[in-house]
């Protein structure tokens, strides 16, 4: 598994917008490579059966499969990682008590971005790109900050906030490994129509721009 080429469709579920596991099955079928479990008010329990739902289908994708915030729970549905933001649990700690889960760390500054990969952060989500109504209170990072961020850091970077079919061009352009999405699949009436669509965008991308 390489984790680059496997962050390039990043998926996050939001009940608001679809069932967890329905939604991630179809983001599955129309070519998500990375699917993200993001349940922001649900109990524990509840988010470990539907974690456990999502490993087996993103097993049988053969996609990686992520933990928001926790980092417990990650453990107890044998995710491939947890990805955290800035007030969650540093990332140093999820790598001491957690050394085999591949971590993700928020960014919304190349400060921010700096610090996590000297952490030991396996990848970067660095946003938000643009206004996002999906997360309230999000921080600004925007296009030429994200720029800066890619150069900086050697670790992968996968950008958030407010990325849709449109805009997806000028974020890659920008030298991310890959594309965080919400609304722009969760929300779509057709989700798996939706994601195969980004990901045709995101594979002519690098078909055009052939990385060694
Ligand atoms: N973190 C930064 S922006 C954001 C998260 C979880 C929301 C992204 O959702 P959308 O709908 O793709 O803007
Ligand atoms: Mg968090």
């Amino acid at each position: 598994m390489k984790l680059r080429e496997k962050l390039k469709l990043y998926v996050i579920t939001d009940g608001r917008l679809a069932d967890e596991v329905e939604g991630t099955e179809k983001a599955l079928k129309g070519g998500a490579t990375t699917i993200q479990l993001r349940m922001k008010e649900a109990p524990t329990r509840e988010m470990i059966r539907v974690g456990k739902e999502i490993r087996k289908l993103t097993s049988e994708y053969e996609a990686l499969f992520f933990v928001n915030d926790r980092v417990d729970v990650a453990l107890a549905v044998d995710a491939d990682g947890a990805h955290v933001g800035q007030e969650d649990m540093p990332v140093e700690l999820v790598k001491e008590i957690a050394p085999n889960l591949i971590v993700g760390v928020s960014a919304s500054s190349l400060e921010e971005a700096i610090e996590a990969e000297k952490g030991g952060a396996d990848y970067i989500g660095a946003g938000t790109i643009f206004p996002t109504v999906t997360k309230e209170d999000v921080e600004f990072l925007g296009l030429e900050a994200l720029e800066e961020v890619v150069k900086r850091v050697r670790i992968p970077v996968v950008a958030i906030g407010g990325i849709n079919h449109e805009s997806a061009l000028k974020v890659l352009e920008k030298g991310v490994e890959g594309i965080a999405v919400i609304s722009a699949i969760m929300g779509a009436e057709d989700i798996e129509e939706a994601t195969r669509r980004m990901r045709k965008i995101i594979d002519d991308f690098f078909k055009d721009h052939e990385k060694d």
